[in-house]
């Protein structure tokens, strides 16, 4: 192996020719895809299946039970919405139940960091805040966030947050969540053999359970995040595998729930660990993220991003890290035999996410410092074992600001109205900012390996539709150096120039991780409610984009815009597209019952463009006129 520094790709390379295997090949080798399930027509909910769908009209079109192909595509994403909502509400539940161990003085390791969120959201609570103790508060907040969860006859409170129009839109449906455990519990039900087999109630239900992963699950995870970790601020750090060292211990955090992450940072910068490494030989501790739970850690730490969900195994590769950590979601099993070539050590943390051939050290809130040094010191001690010929670290880093959201994001568009969102709408209606995109989701090796997001944001913007991010897609385009304010003179039309030069920020917003997404619900909100631009989400002009979504997560957070009234344009397959009816229900017919619907585009510009057509539709409604500078369209490959 080469010892000089080498570009990302060559490390991919480099994978390929030491027969070291990776998600490319193993995704290779499933080539080709089942298409029944591509389809969506397969069933295994009981045992007189599996039953499937022939396609081509020749073979059997009703499963044992007589259920067809709309019935069986609805069944399956219900169930995959249902599962992406209880990932982000499980997320959520236990950022709660720390906040409320912290007010119990159960959780020494944590602090409130934002004390004002923690009355602002206690007052949206009803709990008593006036001469009280932040622990008091805290233990209060903590047992009414996970109250929502268990409820069962009314709405998370969060629900009020929502524009009443969307919530009245929401009554007259029925799809107003009764708690957060109920609607998916209920989901997993009525998808059984013999349950609900109309397709578009078994939709009605899907929008009701992951409207309560957006206004309430992911909310929660959010607010209570901001809570004990701090709310973020604009912040400047660095992506991309290049911010590994080779003088120094390197340690990845990977995954998404950040209660573990942010107290190894800490841990890292003790000055005991520190004498550890320097006797061990490096110059120092370098730690880093993977996926969102680096996304929670750069917002509010400013810790460097080494990659997202694609690079967590050349991240190994690298020959570099000393230890790599996880906690839940998007870990690849597939990591233990990376990891078998090189001395970096495989930690998971979390009793619901355990891994074959990976050393499990229990994370506990209680000792949560305690558990976080004994991994930082084995991570330290397994640095001399580091063999220095494996070591290939790639040369790219890139500089990205992150740490916006919907109570910052536009106290930084400055002016005389400071802090609201007002500069934002009057820039919409004068057509300086034609509207505004949330780009959003994984990557996928699937679509061109993360450039999908890079292509459809530069089109995006270069229309002058600011874009907001999230997730692994924020950290693919912050590789492409879309993350800093240089970018708008780079990329963006002149009217997006013209903000983002006169105020300092990127023309691509850094709203944080995936259960951040419900920050954009509330940017959505505080922009309804601003005036100017329409009563509902449903009239803005706005719109959201998974362009390499994979992860089930995907589907509730599509669910819950489009539930909300946004268009939500997916880059890949949806596992619907058997079903004429189901297909024509999610692109056309939801938008008369949401104001929302769905869109299938495998080219990102070409994606760009249907969103940049429904912005300009929305603009018409609104009677706004044409946005002050045209653009060129970019060739769609
Ligand atoms: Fe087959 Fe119906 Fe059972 Fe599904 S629920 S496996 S379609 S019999
Ligand atoms: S980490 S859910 S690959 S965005 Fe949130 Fe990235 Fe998708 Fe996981």
């Amino acid at each position: 192996m080469a010892k000089e520094k080498i570009s990302a790709e060559k490390l991919h390379e480099i994978c390929y020719s030491c027969g070291i295997e990776t998600i490319w090949q193993r995704y290779d080798a499933q080539d080709p895809h089942c298409g029944f399930g591509t389809l969506g027509l397969c069933c295994k909910n009981c045992n007189l299946g599996p039953c499937r769908i022939d396609p081509f009209g020749e073979g059997p079109q009703v499963g044992t039970c007589g259920a067809n192909a709309d019935t069986i595509s609805a069944r399956n994403l219900a169930r995959h919405a249902a599962a992406g909502s209880a990932c982000h509400s499980d997320h959520g539940r236990e950022i709660a139940r720390t906040l409320l161990l912290f007010g119990q003085g159960k959780a020494p390791s944590y602090a409130i960091k934002s004390e004002e969120k923690l009355k602002k959201v206690a007052g949206e609570y009803g709990i008593k805040i006036e001469g009280r103790k932040n622990e008091e508060i805290a233990v209060d907040l903590g047992n009414a966030m996970l109250a929502d969860f268990g409820k069962q006859n009314e709405a998370p409170v969060f629900f009020k947050r929502a524009p009443k129009k969307q919530q009245k839109i929401w009554k007259n449906l029925k799809i107003v969540p009764q708690g957060i455990d109920r609607p998916i519990v209920e989901m997993m039900s009525r998808t059984n053999i013999g349950v609900d087999a109309d397709y578009k109630n078994i939709m009605l239900g899907t929008m009701k359970t992951s409207l309560a992963d957006g206004w309430a699950g992911s909310m929660i995870a959010t607010e209570a995040s901001d809570i004990l970790f701090g709310a973020p601020q604009a912040i400047r750090s660095q992506v991309n595998l290049g911010v590994l060292k080779d003088d120094e211990v390197n340690i990845i955090i990977h995954g998404h729930v950040p209660l573990l992450s942010d107290v190894i940072v800490t841990a890292t910068r003790d000055e005991e660990m520190l004498k550890l490494a320097k006797s061990k030989g490096a110059k120092g501790i370098t730690i880093a993220g993977i996926c969102c739970t680096a996304n929670e850690i750069l917002m509010r730490r400013g810790v460097p991003v080494a990659g997202s969900f694609l690079q967590q195994e050349l991240a190994i590769a690298t020959g570099a890290v000393e230890a790599m950590v996880v906690d839940l979601q998007c870990i690849l099993p597939g990591l233990t035999t990376v990891a078998s070539y090189f001395h970096t050590k495989l930690i998971s943390t979390h009793p619901k996410a355990k891994f074959p051939g990976m050393e499990h050290i229990e994370f506990e809130e209680e000792k949560a410092l305690e558990v976080a040094k004994e991994i930082v010191t084995k991570a330290i001690e397994n640095y001399p074992k580091r063999d220095k010929k494996k070591v290939n670290i790639p040369k790219e880093k890139m500089e990205l600001i992150a740490g916006f959201t919907a109570e910052n994001i536009f106290y930084y568009l400055g002016g005389k109205y400071r802090g609201t969102y007002r500069p934002l709408n009057d820039a919409i209606i004068s057509g300086r900012i034609r509207g505004v995109a949330g780009v959003v989701g994984c990557d996928n090796p699937k679509i061109q390996s993360s450039k999908a997001h890079m292509q459809m944001v530069k089109e995006l913007i270069k229309h002058d539709v600011l874009v907001v991010q999230t997730g692994c897609s924020a950290l693919a385009c912050a590789r492409e150096g879309l993350l800093v304010p240089e970018a708008a003179g780079k990329f963006a039309g002149k009217g997006i120039q013209e903000v983002c030069e006169a105020v300092g920020i990127p023309p691509v917003l850094h709203l944080g991780s995936c259960v951040d997404n419900s920050r954009i619900l509330i940017a959505c909100t505080n922009m309804v409610k601003e005036g100017g631009i329409g009563e509902g989400i449903d009239e803005l002009p706005v719109a959201g984009a998974a362009p390499e979504w994979m992860s089930e997560k995907a589907i509730a957070i599509g669910w819950y815009f489009v539930a909300s009234g946004a268009l939500v344009v997916f880059g890949n397959e949806f596992p619907v597209s058997g079903s004429k009816n189901m297909m024509k229900y999610v692109t056309e017919d939801v938008e008369k019952v949401t104001g929302g619907k769905w869109a299938f585009e495998k080219d990102p510009i070409k994606g760009a463009h249907i969103i940049i057509k429904h912005i300009d539709k929305k603009r018409k409604a609104l009677k706004l006129g044409d946005v002050m500078y045209k653009s060129e369209t970019t060739k769609a490959k």
